[in-house]
């Protein structure tokens, strides 16, 4: 009997030391993730961290909280498949593009090939070497209606909308570029590819439609073959790309291996312009 009795009290103890200890459990759960929500910071918070240090990394004087604001008031809280290029407005008029004569490179499929040359070489500035472009390179960002958020990843691509967040950016950039575009002009486009100008490029439909022949005095085609040449300067893209140009503005085409460009970027002995 007494045995019985006993049994059933230490029973009676395990399942309050059970219940005890699910609730310690419990408490430290919620306790974690009210830390968790506290102490994390939002994504962004982290963007615009990255943005405003290389902002200041920048230098030039820029105001970064004023550049921050017109930037993110393109995009917070709306459909990133509908933020047309004109949001960037006010970003483009707080940080305004500036000129720089003849050193102007533009690029369409061959990003790694330009940068490659104009990080060891500063004879060309492109887009990305502009305030706007070089605080915006390498990134996404969008947001959703009614959300004060950016969000990093996820965010709809070339492929799912025309005027998504980041493409708009590039368009609205662009476009600034080009317009001030002036003196004698350069751009690197891919001969390893059968379409070198290639119509949906921004290139093609944003900055060739924006050179302005009173700047500009001419354009000069570097075309990049990697491995394999595909396509030379007789290409009918090129030829396409000649009759977009305005009057006034003249045209040449040089065909130049990658392996040359980046031996004489190389070369610390080779002036600028003598690489092609
Ligand atoms: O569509 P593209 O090339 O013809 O665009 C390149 C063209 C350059 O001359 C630049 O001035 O447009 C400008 N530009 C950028 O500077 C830039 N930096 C990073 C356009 N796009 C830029 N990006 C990203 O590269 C952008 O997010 C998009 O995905 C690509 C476009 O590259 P592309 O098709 O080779």
């Amino acid at each position: 009997m007494e045995d019985g009795q006993a049994q059933k009290r230490k029973s009676r103890q395990r399942r309050k030391q059970c219940i005890v200890l699910i609730f310690v459990a419990v408490v430290l759960v919620v306790l974690a993730i009210v830390l968790w929500l506290v102490l994390r910071t939002s994504e962004h918070e982290e963007f615009k961290r990255v943005f405003t240090s290389r902002c200041d990394a920048y230098g030039g004087g820029y105001d970064c909280a004023k550049t921050w604001s017109a930037f993110e008031q393109a995009y917070v809280g709306k459909d990133p498949c509908f933020v047309p290029p004109e949001s960037y407005q006010a970003l483009i008029e707080a940080a305004p593009i500036k000129p720089d004569c003849n050193r102007m490179m533009f690029w369409s499929k061959t990003k790694d090939v330009v940068h490659d040359f104009t990080s060891k070489k500063e004879c060309f500035i492109t887009m990305e070497d502009t305030f706007v472009g070089s605080v915006l390179d390498g990134l996404t960002w969008c947001s959703k209606v009614g959300s004060k958020e950016t969000f990093t990843s996820g965010c709809p691509g070339w492929s799912d909308c025309v005027n998504n967040t980041v493409r708009s950016f590039w368009s609205k950039a662009s476009a600034s570029f080009a317009q001030v575009a002036c003196g004698k002009v350069s751009v690197m486009l891919n001969g390893s590819i059968a379409t070198p100008f290639s119509p949906a490029s921004i290139f093609a439909s944003i900055e060739v439609k924006n050179f302005n022949p009173d700047n500009m005095k001419s354009l000069e085609v570097v075309l990049v073959t990697q491995d394999k040449e595909v396509s030379n300067c007789a290409n009918p893209s090129l030829q396409d790309l000649q009759k977009e140009l305005a009057q006034g503005i003249s045209y040449s085409c040089s065909e130049v291996p990658e392996s040359q460009i980046e031996e004489c970027a190389s070369d610390p002995e080779k002036p600028c312009g003598s690489c092609w």
